[in-house]
């Protein structure tokens, strides 16, 4: 596929970006972490969201190489940051599977001098359908020297409390569908509320995604929410402008 042989030449060719959303702490107001969310800016086709080539790279196995980089150039981008502000990758389950992939996100470390401490990995619960050994011994590999990680879209999938007890998540990442939406009510309140008790009890932070109003934002802090995230407090911004955000604190 054309779409296929482009994505394998753009890094190179340097048309991908990463782009870095804050996520903010409810109490404070400060910025704790930045989403890296990965842009392709295609010569003809304009601006490429994830969701259009993700899925082209997990397929064509595209997604190892792609990984890496994205990994590399969002820890280099946060070893420019406060010591305290960290920086979290989406990770696709056909890259942890993949071989070498623990190996990977060291580099990436190495290379950008970051400390482990500061690098969150975003996972979603389909990583776990296959409960297979690769994926355990990434998550522990990774765990051992200080690499945190969050369960994302937490609420859309199977929501297990399984592997909220099995792995050593530092973080759940409701999905937006539970704060804005269609569907927004009395249930969600009270799915949020339930979540964030979750939480609390198992010293975990719980961000509340998608935030787009200050309503929003007050009902989820009532709720127990540590950390939120959404246009409310900013888009994903290129990362000159990341630290202008950092600076403005
Ligand atoms: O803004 P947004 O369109 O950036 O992201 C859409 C989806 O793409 C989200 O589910 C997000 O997790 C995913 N995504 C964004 N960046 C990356 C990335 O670098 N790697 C992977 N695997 N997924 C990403
Ligand atoms: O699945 P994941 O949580 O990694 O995806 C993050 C996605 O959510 C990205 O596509 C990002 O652009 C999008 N996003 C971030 N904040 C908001 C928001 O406030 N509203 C909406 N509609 N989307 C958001
Ligand atoms: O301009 P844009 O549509 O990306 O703005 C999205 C949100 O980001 C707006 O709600 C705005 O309040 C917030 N925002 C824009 N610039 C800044 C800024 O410099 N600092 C902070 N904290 N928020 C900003
Ligand atoms: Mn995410
Ligand atoms: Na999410």
């Amino acid at each position: 596929r054309e779409i296929e042989a482009e994505l394998r030449s753009a890094i190179q060719k340097n048309e991908l970006s990463i782009f870095f959303q804050p996520i903010v702490d409810l109490d404070t107001g400060r910025i704790r972490t930045f989403e890296a969310l990965v842009r392709w800016f295609h010569p003809q086709k304009g601006e490429l969201r994830p969701d259009e080539f993700i899925p082209v790279a997990e397929e064509t196995g595209v997604i190892v190489t792609l990984g890496n980089w994205i990994t590399a150039q969002a820890a280099k981008a946060a070893a420019q940051w406060p010591e305290d502000v960290t920086i979290a990758v989406n990770l696709s389950p056909l890259q942890i599977k993949a071989p070498g992939a623990a190996l990977g996100v060291k580099n990436a470390l190495r290379e950008a001098g970051l400390d482990p401490s500061r690098l969150e990995l975003e996972v979603t619960e389909s990583l776990f359908l296959d409960d297979n050994y690769a994926t355990e011994q990434f998550i522990e590999e990774l765990s051992e020297i200080g690499v945190r990680f969050a369960l994302d879209d937490f609420g859309t999938g199977y929501s297990s409390l399984g592997y909220i007890q099995k792995y050593p998540f530092k973080k759940i990442k409701v999905d937006r569908s539970f704060v804005s939406g269609p569907d927004v009510g009395k249930k969600t309140d009270a799915i949020i509320h339930a979540v964030a008790e979750l939480g609390s009890k198992l010293e975990m932070d719980i961000v509340a995604e998608g935030l787009e109003t200050v309503e929003q934002v007050r009902i989820v802090r009532e709720a127990g929410c540590t950390l939120g995230q959404g246009y409310y407090f900013s888009r994903a911004v290129p990362d000159y402008l990341a630290l202008m955000l950092l600076a403005q604190e």
